[in-house]
């Protein structure tokens, strides 16, 4: 079986028609969901929604591929192997919600009394989760500048485990080098783990730069629509695959059949949105940079970035996030982001109709008013997720909020 397996990966190699050697559009189009003439009624283009909660078995001792839709179920299969295929891993595991992602990273690797290391500027569900894990497991952490990854080797103790990083950050759009810093961690026997929501498996790919797990909430680019709370886990460790398997399982927190089939459709447009949502960012950055009522723009696309070379380096592309600081305080943040028509005052990102919200108030009002000015997180910053409207629309509806304060 072994032997089989590795000759056909070896006949994949170099078959040019063998679904890896096809280009990301392809991958997000194709895999998951090619149809099987060889099994009579699986020809359909369209994955379907397998809805059964349980399967039937001919025999006692034969379970068949699919039991039980909670282990494994078909839409989620197809849907966990085109993950697996667009941010180049081995394997890939479909979660609830990306914040279900990280509570079963957290319940498979993490034991009380160890130590994490994580970037200073993660989004704020995410250090509360640490924070709950601080309280009940008896967890430390130490939050960094991982843009020095000198500052991430100082925090390693002998008690830690793992380095979490997001790159971009969210929401001040922070970039770390995760080559640098995984052949650090790695020297320390440290796992790394990278939330690539920002910028979608289309932008980055942090497996092949050194990291040793991706994280994405489903719920933002890959799905794309708001319409999908979602998450995902890749790797290429079969042996933590298979604990992170059991967790799923274990802890139930996987995505119904419906919000997988809506992510398989979602996918299929992903490089076409990101492109548009990096287009549209770069023209509205640079807009912001130059008004007169904008204190700082954050974007990594801006070459007044400052990591905007080591950006360029190891992505793809900048996305279609931007964060500024509006001159003033949250009392013209808030008159700002209420004048808004086109843009919609929401908490979220990543889908094709464009976000604002206020960081402070809303997506990282979960942590401590203390964390957040640790991480930088003005009472006047606001983050923007670029939708893939018409972007002279989106300047327009920009101009005259920022008129009326
Ligand atoms: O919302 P959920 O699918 O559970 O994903 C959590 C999460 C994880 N990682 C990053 C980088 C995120 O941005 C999020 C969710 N973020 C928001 C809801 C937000 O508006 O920033």
């Amino acid at each position: 079986m072994v032997i089989y397996s590795k000759f056909k990966l070896f006949i994949n190699i170099l078959n040019p028609m063998s679904e890896q050697n096809h280009s990301f559009d392809t991958r997000s189009i194709h895999v998951g969901e090619k149809p099987d003439f060889s099994e009579g009624s699986k020809n359909e283009v369209v994955a379907p929604i397998y809805l059964s909660s349980t399967y039937a078995r001919k025999e006692v001792k034969n379970p068949g591929q699919f039991q039980y839709s909670r282990s494994s179920n078909p839409t989620r299969f197809a849907l966990e192997k085109r993950y697996a295929s667009l941010e180049q891993t081995k394997y890939a595991l479909g979660y609830a919600s990306g914040l279900a992602a990280e509570a079963a990273l957290l319940f498979t690797l993490i034991k009380p009394g160890d130590h994490i290391v994580g970037f200073d500027d993660l989004y704020g569900g995410t250090k509360r989760l640490f924070n709950i894990w601080k309280e009940k497991y008896n967890i430390t952490v130490s939050l960094v500048d991982a843009t020095r990854p000198d500052l991430v080797e100082e925090a390693i103790l002998p008690e830690t485990k793992l380095v979490w990083l997001e790159t971009p950050t969210n929401p001040l759009l922070k970039v770390c080098d995760i080559a640098a810093i995984s052949e650090i961690a790695h020297r320390h026997n440290l796992l790394v783990i990278v939330d690539n929501t920002f910028l979608s498996p289309y932008f980055q790919n942090p497996t092949v730069l050194g990291a040793d797990i991706v994280v994405h909430s489903i719920t933002k680019y890959i799905a794309g629509h708001s319409d999908v709370i979602g998450g995902a886990i890749m790797l290429n460790d079969k042996d933590l695959y298979e604990q992170l398997k059991f967790a799923q399982n274990s802890l139930g927190v996987v995505p119904s059949p419906f919000d997988c089939y809506l992510v398989l459709r979602g996918l299929k447009t992903l490089s076409l949105r990101m492109d548009k949502h990096e287009s549209n960012a770069i023209a509205i950055a640079g807009y912001l940079e130059n008004h007169p009522k904008v204190a700082r723009v954050y974007y990594p696309g801006l070459p007044s970035h400052p990591q905007y070379a080591l950006n360029l380096k190891q992505t793809k592309g900048f996305g279609g996030m931007i964060s500024f600081e509006i001159k003033g305080g949250e009392k013209e943040a808030v008159q700002f982001l209420e004048s808004l028509e086109l843009f919609t005052l929401a908490e979220s990102l990543g889908g094709v109709e464009s976000l604002i919200e206020h960081p402070a108030l809303m997506t990282h009002a979960s942590i401590t008013k203390k964390e957040r000015e640790q991480a930088g997180i003005k009472d006047s910053l606001i983050r923007v997720s670029i939708g893939v409207e018409d972007k002279t629309d989106l300047i327009n509806d920009l101009k005259q909020a920022f008129n009326q304060i």
